[in-house]
């Protein structure tokens, strides 16, 4: 009998590539969202550069092309906390996906009114999630999308581990306690702090509940389709290029399509973590595939194929498409140049052959962008949102973003 696996936040960048992928795979897939990033895109102007369809039609389309069904279900896992119960109960998933929460760093940084949304979404959303499953006692392996930021980005020659450090602790009476800890946390974001705040919520529920949970410490993604959302145009993934939740290297290549310059941050030195969208939904398949036993700790994979350096991805988009470079005042608090290497044994010993950055890829998301260009509103490119310390002192303000009125 196949398995049914929730993917929460199915209708994402991440997560509906995800939900096709495993659909494919032989899964029963169950999609849960209540469509809060369609809505931000209209706070925000910046609507998917791609015209992606109402989840209706793609579900229709998937249908047709594939002959599965993907049911949906529309709800706010942070704030209907007895109809997803209800939902658990009835469906009884193998496994759940959470990609769910606010996901933008700058988004989660723009005033008091987005810091509070993002951390009631993001804590509230995955606590209700992982308090149904030991209420309705169900054997669910729960897998999290969380984010390399939680480490911070600090190298120095360090290796960052898959989640835990191995420590001895001297006692005063000279005695040595070896202990495994979660890696120190470093978040550089509102958005980042909740996914640290995430870890703990885990660390508790498979201690004291035996639950089996996998987090994915995933970088930076980039590109736009995989095999499944090439097959139909109803299908195609949605490609976010704005200020606040365009990621930086699928910036630069729609910018580099729309004539822009490309928008480095300070002198480009900061160093991070990416994977190809195509290597996130194997990723997650391969979690699925491998969950931890009962009573294990939380299973920490470091979901990463390569690191970079912002400036050398400009020079590469550049020289690919004769694109000018502009160096910015950078709007975030943030080391100006920092080294990164991460541990992704993990993947790489259960089979991942990662995608690394290559030119027909680059080349791929040039020509998406180029298609839709004319969708694109030019004006969110800038990025606007300023941390602390970049802008004056925040106007008090009393309005909840539009969205959360709904
Ligand atoms: P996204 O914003 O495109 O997708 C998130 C989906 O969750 C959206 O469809 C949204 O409507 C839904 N959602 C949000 N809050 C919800 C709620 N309370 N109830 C129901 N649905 C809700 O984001 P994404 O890029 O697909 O990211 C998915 C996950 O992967 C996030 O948790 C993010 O932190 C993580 N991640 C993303 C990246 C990246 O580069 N995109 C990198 C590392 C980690
Ligand atoms: N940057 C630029 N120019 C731009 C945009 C970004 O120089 O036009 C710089 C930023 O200042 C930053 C770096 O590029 O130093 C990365 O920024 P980003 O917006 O691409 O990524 P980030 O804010 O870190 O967040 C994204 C996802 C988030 C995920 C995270 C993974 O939005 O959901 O958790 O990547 S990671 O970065 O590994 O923590």
């Amino acid at each position: 009998m196949s398995k049914t696996v929730l993917v929460l936040g199915g209708d994402g960048f991440c997560g509906w590539p995800t939900s096709l992928h495993l659909s494919a795979l032989g899964y029963e897939v169950v999609i849960v969202d209540n469509f809060v990033r369609r809505h931000i895109a209209e706070e925000l102007g910046a609507p998917s550069l791609t015209p992606i369809s109402s989840i209706d039609e793609r579900l229709n389309t998937w249908k047709e092309v594939s002959g599965n069904d993907i049911d949906i279900v529309e709800l706010d896992i942070a704030r209907d906390r007895c109809e997803l119960r209800r939902l658990l109960a009835s469906v009884r998933p193998d496994a759940i996906v959470h990609f769910a929460e606010q996901r933008a760093a700058p988004y989660s940084m723009r005033d008091a009114a987005h810091r509070a949304y993002t951390v009631d979404n993001n804590i509230n959303g995955t606590h209700n999630v992982l308090s149904a499953i030991v209420e309705l006692g169900l054997d669910t392996h729960f897998v999290h999308l969380g984010t390399m930021g939680v480490y911070g980005y600090e190298g120095d020659g360090l290796e960052i581990p898959e989640g835990y450090l191995d420590v001895v602790v001297e006692g005063p009476d000279g005695a040595r306690h070896p202990r495994s800890i979660l890696y120190p946390t470093k978040p550089g974001s509102i958005y980042h702090l909740t996914k640290s705040m995430d870890q703990l919520m885990f660390q508790f529920y498979a201690r004291n509940d035996r639950m089996k949970i996998t987090d994915l410490h995933q970088g930076i993604v980039w590109g736009t389709q995989t095999e499944q959302t090439r097959l139909d145009p109803a299908l195609i993934n949605r490609f976010d290029y704005d200020g606040d939740y365009g990621t930086v290297l699928n910036r630069f290549l729609m910018q580099a399509a729309a004539g822009h310059p490309l928008t480095v941050h300070g002198t480009g030195g900061q160093t991070r973590a990416f994977i190809n969208i195509q290597d996130t939904v194997r990723c997650v398949a391969l979690a699925i595939e491998n969950p931890p036993a009962a009573g294990d700790p939380v299973r920490i994979i470091n979901q990463v194929a390569e690191t970079h350096r912002v400036r050398d991805l400009a020079e590469l988009v550049a020289e690919l498409t004769g694109a000018d470079i502009e160096y910015l005042d950078n709007p975030r608090s943030e080391a100006a140049e920092n080294d990164l290497a991460v541990s992704s044994k993990t993947l790489k010993g259960l089979g991942l052959e990662p995608i690394l950055l290559r030119d027909e890829l680059l080349t791929e998301t040039v020509d998406i962008a180029l298609r839709f260009i004319e969708r694109a509103n030019l004006d969110t490119i800038p990025a606007t949102a300023l941390w602390p310390g970049r802008r004056e002192p925040e106007t008090p303000q009393l309005e909840a973003p539009r969205f959360a009125l709904r």
